[in-house]
């Protein structure tokens, strides 16, 4: 198999949180984490808090709250499902070319969620690996946007 690398580094840890107000609140002033981005992502059903120990192009990596913009949403089942509380919902690795690695990813065995990549985090392209085929983990792959 070739092992060239795939991935850059761990882009993110995802938690989704009952409350993201609360849950920024905890990471800024008690876990000292420092807010850098706030969106909603309608089609991912999310209102997100991305945080970061470093400067503009996070080197570190993040920290994403995920608050559920209803309860039929991927986030508010899954908060359902453990009992109303919050915790790591998934793991996020960074790419240089999205589309090469799902390709790969693909090859070897693995699901992805999507034919093609959807949009994340301030522009960028991500795709998931199904749970069922990652030994349990939801693992997002994202590429920025140039
Ligand atoms: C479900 N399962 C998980 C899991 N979610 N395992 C690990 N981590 C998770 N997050 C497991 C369940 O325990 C169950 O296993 C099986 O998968 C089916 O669960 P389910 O409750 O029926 O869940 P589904 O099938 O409705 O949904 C799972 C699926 C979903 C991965 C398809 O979470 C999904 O579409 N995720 C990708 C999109 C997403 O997460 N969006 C929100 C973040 P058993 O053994 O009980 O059968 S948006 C985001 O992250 C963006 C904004 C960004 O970063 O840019």
């Amino acid at each position: 198999m070739d092992n060239e690398n795939l991935f850059i580094c761990i882009d993110h840890v995802g938690y989704a949180v009952p409350d993201l107000d609360e849950a920024i609140k905890f990471h800024t002033e008690v876990l000292g984490w420092r807010l850098t981005h706030k969106e909603v992502n309608e089609e991912q059903g999310v209102a997100e808090a991305m945080l970061s120990t470093g400067d503009a192009l996070p080197e570190n990596a993040q920290v994403q709250l995920l608050g559920a913009l209803g309860p039929d949403t991927t986030i508010g089942k899954w908060i359902a499902k453990n009992g109303g509380r919050g915790g790591v919902q998934q793991v996020c690795y960074r790419v240089a070319d999205i589309d090469h690695v799902c390709q790969v990813l693909r090859d070897r065995g693995v699901r992805l969620l999507y034919d093609e990549p959807k949009t994340g985090t301030a522009g960028s392209k991500i795709n998931f690996a199904h749970p069922k085929s990652t030994g349990g983990i939801l693992l997002e792959i994202v590429e920025y946007a140039k």
